[in-house]
């Protein structure tokens, strides 16, 4: 076998992802990024945020096309293709909505992209159709690829779910979109990773990156060592309360939601989408992350190669801007 070398969430950042993919070796022919006996595995999360996202999306897929690249799809390919599904039950809206207060925020979500790929034009229908053939997960010889969250029973469910709607179908898409659906529960904890509620632990909300008030913390299903409220909730460093100081530090009380979403397995599983930052270290002892943030400008993009049976160490991560 040869080489995978799996790449974190580019966010619209073509520059950076041709600086790494130089980094690691590949060479540009007539377009398309190769290098012999190694291929890249895109995590999803291709769109929004980033200054380059028709160019992202054309270098990608032309790997993809050539058979240099696979992808899995993220939560923001996903919601692209939800943003421009119908709504049956509310006619001119869309199933991610875009009218009212949701509406505005959503745009606000979109705005990189909808700048490039104009709502309704043909590329803009194009690409949403190319996100449609991505799969949700990827399981190779030896590793397994994931955007957010790898829970077998989850990936057992969509299976079954998928195969009943014939694929990514628009019907599939309206079930996914909408709250309390089992598909949706599906698609949340795959594409966007499973969260707890910090009211049942008697802990406040807190204010994300945007200083959107957020009653639910992310789980940090790859930790295998997570046992307390404290280690097992995501909550980043230097995050606020509602009042604007300082998040309190969450308590050591055991938290046994962790337990059916712990991975233990022995075949490692990479994904993308925490934002992480500083140098890249293994998120797990079989879990690894590649998402550092590249989404942010001054953020690197990064790569893990993998090259077959040895052990999984911090050695193989690749930055660009290294
Ligand atoms: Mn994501």
């Amino acid at each position: 076998m040869g080489a995978y070398d799996i790449v974190g969430d580019v966010h619209g950042y073509a520059d950076k992802l041709e600086g790494l993919l130089k980094a690691l070796g590949y060479k540009d022919h007539d377009g398309t990024f190769r290098r012999a006996g190694s291929q890249v595995i895109f995590v999803g999360d291709l769109i929004d945020r980033g200054p380059q996202q028709v160019d992202t999306v054309n270098l990608v897929r032309s790997m993809v096309d050539a058979g240099t690249a696979q992808i899995v799809m993220g939560n923001h390919e996903f919601n692209a293709i939800s943003y421009a599904t119908e709504n049956p039950d509310r006619p001119g809206d869309f199933m991610r909505s875009h009218e009212g207060e949701k509406g505005q925020t959503h745009q606000q979500d979109h705005k990189e992209f909808l700048e490039e790929f104009r709502f309704g034009s043909a590329r803009h229908r194009e690409v949403l159709s190319w996100f449609r053939t991505m799969p949700l997960w990827l399981s190779l010889d030896e590793i397994r690829i994931v955007h957010a969250c790898w829970h077998e029973p989850s990936l057992h469910a969509l299976r079954q779910a998928l195969a009943a709607s014939n694929g990514l179908s628009d019907e599939f898409i309206i079930e996914a979109s909408t709250k309390g659906s089992g598909a949706h529960g599906l698609i949340e904890t795959t594409l966007k990773g499973p969260e707890l509620h910090l009211s049942d632990y008697g802990a406040p909300p807190f204010r994300d990156k945007g200083m959107r008030l957020r009653y639910d913390a992310r789980i940090r299903w790859w930790d295998d060592r997570a046992t307390t409220l404290r280690e097992v909730a995501e909550i980043q460093l230097g995050a606020l309360g509602e009042d604007m100081e300082p998040y309190p530090q969450l308590s050591r009380t055991p938290c046994d939601k962790s337990e059916a979403l712990r991975y233990d397995d022995a075949v490692p599983v990479y994904f993308g989408h925490y934002w992480r930052s500083g140098a890249p270290t293994l998120a797990g002892t079989r879990t690894i992350c590649v998402d550092y943030s590249a989404g942010s400008k001054a953020e690197s993009l990064v790569a893990y190669r993998y090259e077959g049976s040895g052990d999984l160490s911090d050695e193989n991560f690749v930055a660009f801007p290294g």
